[in-house]
């Protein structure tokens, strides 16, 4: 059960975030109003939603996601692989020590980003990406194995169009996950069962699971559809605006 969500609006200057999307700028209203909705959801899910300001220093401090990473009880400031990203870290420390007070750190020349920790009960897959190193993923891993987690990395370099590996992964509880096609038969998801995203409804793969609901993005009908099939609960979000700055739901949180 996640009881806590520690978000943070997007700034007036979001759209000058990092993108590779191509689908325009974002518009700031709808942004915000987007935003808000989520973390509407995320309190009709039993969450304890922690708003931070809008931090107009880091367009993409949206993201909160990429920051930190919290297992096991405890919690990692990340070192983000995007050099304009990593002065987030400083700023999310105070809202995090609030919860918990002994935060370890990733130490550099390592990077990560929170985007390419998936957990899945008692695993962790890590993705190596642009942004995440191998010793990015050897520092997280010790972390995690000190709190009893086993870990598998996933290459994702190779991938094309996928930024972290949570863009084309989430964990649907019960052993499944729900993945990109082109990474369905790699073999660091064997032993899951796997759901595939429809092809062209790839964005619809980052979705997030909470409290036995799975918010999950509007305006992909095809894997939506696989999803309630599987008798899963979906509430649907429109996140078109974060979308245009390659984020989807799982970034705009970190739960615990
Ligand atoms: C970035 O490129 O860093 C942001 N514009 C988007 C980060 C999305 N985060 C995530 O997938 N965890």
């Amino acid at each position: 059960m996640y009881r806590h969500a520690i978000v943070r609006p997007p700034g007036s200057n979001f759209a000058f975030g990092l993108t590779t999307a191509n689908l325009g700028r974002p518009d700031y209203g709808p942004a915000l109003n987007q935003h808000e909705q989520y973390c509407q959801a995320l309190e009709r899910c039993g969450i304890t939603v922690t708003m931070l300001d809008a931090d107009e220093s880091f367009p993409d401090g949206t993201f909160v996601e990429d920051v930190a990473v919290i297992a096991g009880g405890r919690a990692i400031l990340t070192h983000p692989g995007a050099p304009s990203r990593q002065g987030e870290t400083v700023q999310i420390q105070g809202p995090l020590r609030r919860f918990f007070p002994h935060l370890s750190d990733i130490q550099p020349p390592a990077t990560l980003e929170g985007g390419d920790v998936c957990e899945a009960g008692a695993d962790v897959f890590i993705g190596i990406s642009e942004r995440t190193n191998h010793e990015g993923s050897r520092q997280l891993s010790e972390f995690l194995g000190q709190a009893g987690y086993s870990v598998r990395i996933v290459d994702i370099r190779a991938i094309p169009g996928i930024l972290h590996l949570k863009s084309g992964l989430a964990f649907l509880g019960e052993n499944r996950l729900l993945v990109w096609d082109v990474l369905a038969s790699l073999r660091a998801f064997e032993g899951y069962e796997i759901v595939r995203a429809a092809p062209s409804e790839e964005y619809a793969a980052n979705c997030v699971l909470v409290n036995g609901i799975l918010l999950f993005a509007k305006g992909f009908p095809v894997t939506e559809k696989k999803l309630r099939d599987l008798g899963y609960n979906l509430e649907l979000l429109d996140v078109s605006e974060f979308q245009k700055m390659d984020g989807g739901l799982s970034c705009l949180s970190l739960r615990f």
